[in-house]
């Protein structure tokens, strides 16, 4: 592993879902053994950083994301020697390793929350955010509720009463999840030691688990009533003026910043996961004293337009001039699969991936994206994921079918498909922890690596592009004037010497060809069927080409 400053700005990410990525002790649940035995196939694949989600100790209630010690491993998953050696032979082969950091709440069984909860005047009476009700008790001891502050969907209060205080206390997620109180200096010492332990051991970085909602207005007023639509996260009814994106949460970024700079070199990097428009989100970046990327979630809405896909690169091109870079995200395991917003047609998402792929910012990849992987329909009465549980449990399947991304995320973590043998190779237990997909038979890695025009493989060229060429991975990049259903851009890259090099990206969204007024070497193409003549170039229909013009 080379330890180039700013390697992070190059680099292609790849999202493990440990618990469903592969899993070596025949328990039917993912491990970091299983991870570390397959690191060799993600190095084939090209990609430069490995995103492990959440392996730490946890009660499990939301697969990790609810840690009841920052410091230790979940023994499902391994132990700490594991983590270790993962580090260690993920550096061997050239990967850079990223882990989950969920600062903003803990699980409620954290032994922090178990004694803060316990009476009002404890030593952690104040590590989490507790508050008197407004006016007098009710019949069962009851004050009414602090504020207006919801829970995701913003059909519950984010607000969790507590009958052995009587104060309310707040979880801005699930119940479960109690938010800590970062204005206390132990709780900000306690988690930056707990990052301070796996920076020591070698970690890369971290990702930063929906980071926009740590800082709270400190004098807790009410959100506006003004629904917001977009920003990459679900549908608002509030505005969350006062419980996302705030100021003391900007400065928040730079005091983490800080931590992770004692390790350097490496330099580290902090990938945001913040919600908002790119004329927001910038602002962690500071002056390159905050946040290394800020996740990009607009390319998860189901939106298939070149119109709207130009509008959106226009509006990071302006936010995020260089250096600066966003962080593309096209699949996560939050939200539906590609192939399933697209209708189940892999020639669209072959072009959004070849879009991923070549914008400028870095890529982020989640596991079974890169062989087009779909939902695994899985009905909500049921679901282990305790989003829709909680928030919807009157919903009827009916309805929850046609929507079940939202509240159903069991559906994009069933295991990963490795080839055609049983559990798709993922687990030789009787049971997986989710099912398998049933399409693992016919999609899966195995099969797609021996298929020079599978999923798989264009994956595999395009960010083996992306490395070779500095107009990809340095490059600057400009939209070009094409049709309605076209998406085109040039990126160009200055060498030392003065030559410049350049690729142009055409994106024909469109159902019917398209004659590109260009002709060059066609260096990827997503689909069958392009070609080019002295002057012009065709693009097939759903189809995407990476050009070198001549
Ligand atoms: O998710 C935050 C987030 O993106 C959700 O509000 C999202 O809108 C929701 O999951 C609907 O798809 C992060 C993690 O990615 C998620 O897995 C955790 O459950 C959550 O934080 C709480 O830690």
């Amino acid at each position: 592993m080379t330890d180039e400053a700013r390697w992070w700005q190059r680099t292609t990410i790849y999202q493990v879902y440990p618990r469903s990525f592969a899993d070596s002790d025949g328990d039917g649940i993912g491990d970091l053994r299983g991870v570390i035995d397959r690191l060799p196939v993600l190095a084939e694949l090209g990609v430069g950083t490995v995103w492990l989600s959440p392996f730490f100790a946890s009660p499990q209630e939301d697969f990790g994301y609810d840690i009841s010690d920052y410091t230790a491993v979940a023994p499902e998953y391994g132990d700490v020697e594991t983590v270790r050696e993962l580090i260690e032979v993920a550096h061997g082969l050239g990967l850079r390793v990223v882990f989950d950091l969920v600062m903003n709440h803990t699980s409620d069984q954290h032994p922090w929350f178990v004694e803060s909860a316990s009476s009002r005047d404890n030593p952690k009476a104040d590590w989490y955010l507790w508050h008197d009700g407004r006016g007098r008790p009710g019949r069962d001891g009851r004050t009414r509720r602090p504020n207006n502050w919801k829970a995701p969907l913003d059909l519950t209060s984010a607000w969790q009463w507590s009958p052995v205080r009587r104060q309310w206390f707040l979880a801005s997620f699930l119940p479960f999840q109690p938010d800590l109180n970062w204005r206390n200096p132990e709780v900000r010492e306690a988690v930056f030691g707990a990052a301070r332990q796996w920076l020591g051991m070698g970690v890369d970085g971290f990702r930063l688990d929906v980071f926009g909602w740590i800082m709270k207005d400190e004098a807790f007023r009410s959100n506006p009533f003004r629904p917001k639509l977009g920003g990459g996260d679900i549908v608002r009814l509030w505005r969350r003026d006062f419980t996302e994106n705030t100021p003391d949460n900007v400065r928040l970024a730079k005091d983490l910043r800080a931590v992770v700079d004692e390790f350097a070199p490496p330099e580290r990097v902090l990938i945001g996961e913040v919600f908002g428009s790119p004329d927001e989100v910038h602002e962690y970046l500071g002056d390159d004293d905050g946040l290394s990327l800020t996740f990009a979630f607009d390319l998860l809405e189901y939106r298939y337009s070149a119109r709207y896909f130009r509008d959106l690169i226009a509006r990071y091109e302006a936010n995020y001039a260089a250096p600066r870079l966003p962080a593309y995200v096209l699949e996560n395991h939050d939200r539906s699969r590609t192939i399933d917003r697209v209708g189940g047609d892999e020639g669209k998402a072959r072009l959004l991936a070849t879009m991923l792929l070549t914008l400028r910012g870095v890529p982020t990849i989640y596991q079974g994206q890169e062989i087009a992987t779909s939902n695994t329909y899985l009905p909500l009465a049921g679901a282990l994921d305790p989003m829709g549980r909680t928030f919807l449990p009157w919903m009827p399947e009916w309805v929850s079918r046609r929507i079940a991304e939202r509240i159903n995320r069991d559906e994009v973590r069933t295991p990963m498909q490795w080839d055609a043998s049983r559990n798709a190779g993922f687990s030789t237990a009787e049971r997986t922890w989710l099912p398998v997909n049933p399409e693992y038979p016919r999609r899966n890695v195995a099969a797609q690596r021996e298929d020079p025009d599978s999923t798989w493989r264009l994956f595999q060229t395009l960010i083996g592009l992306r490395r070779a060429l500095p107009e990809l991975h340095d490059g600057t990049l400009r939209l070009l004037d094409a049709g309605r259903d076209v998406v085109a851009y040039e990126r160009a890259h200055v060498a030392d010497d003065g030559t410049i090099a350049r690729v142009v990206v055409v994106l024909n969204f469109g159902a019917a060809p398209l004659t590109w007024a260009q002709a060059g070497e066609v260096l990827v193409a997503s689909g069958p069927g392009v070609a080019s003549t002295a002057t012009t170039t065709t693009v097939p229909a759903s189809t995407g080409v990476v050009l070198r013009p001549v």
